[in-house]
């Protein structure tokens, strides 16, 4: 069964100013789609196609033969992923269990948001900052290009893509700029809490 492009849990202008429509129209219609529409053809008629998106990145992921196939559907998931971390009227701080967890892990949110942009800033290249549940532990990580937590046995409650193609149009090379607009203002903390109670 061929996978689809889910849609935006917001529309394309609810994030302005801090993530324009245009920047929404290119990352979720263009390179979003392109993922699932280069996925789909990658599987069209093979045993893939009967699997699920995280059983194919599982099994394809560290597979030589399989390197399209995975770097395509963990981009797709990755995607979807990234869009429930955003919300208009997001960024603040997180509330009840998992800011007790971020206090506890991290010393205060303010400690955990300066991890979180020291890693995303960090990222060489293409790639993605996560906060993750690895163990019962919260942690900050970073992974590059399509890698993502499921490989290493985590579960991601948060992400941002440091993609260029995610901040490009809104901020050039400004990437700090980008996260700490993510941060301030479009972090959706009702959808890592949500994560944070189901992976616990
Ligand atoms: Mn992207």
């Amino acid at each position: 069964m061929a996978f689809e492009l889910p849609p935006l849990p917001y529309s394309k202008s609810a994030l302005e100013p801090h993530m324009s429509e245009r920047t929404l129209d290119f990352h979720h219609g263009r390179h979003h789609q392109a993922y699932v529409t280069n996925l789909n053809n990658l599987i069209k008629g093979k045993p893939e196609e009967r699997q699920s998106l995280e059983d194919l990145i599982r099994s394809s992921h560290r597979d030589e033969a399989k390197t399209g196939i995975f770097n395509n559907a963990a981009q797709v998931w990755n995607h979807t992923f990234f869009w429930n971390s955003l919300k208009p009227g997001g960024g603040g701080a997180p509330s009840g269990a998992l800011q007790a967890a971020i206090n506890a892990a991290f010393g205060s949110v303010e400690k955990f948001k300066e991890e979180f942009k020291a890693a995303a800033v960090g990222q060489f290249g293409s790639g993605w900052a996560w906060l993750v549940l690895d163990k019962g532990a919260l942690k900050v990580t970073k992974t590059p290009n399509a890698v993502n937590p499921l490989v290493e046995g985590q579960s991601a409650l948060l992400t941002c893509d440091v993609w260029e193609h995610a901040y490009y149009l809104d901020f050039q090379n400004r990437r700090p700029d980008f996260v700490q607009t993510f941060l301030d203002h479009l972090v959706n903390w009702d959808s890592a809490a949500a994560n944070f109670a189901k992976a616990r």
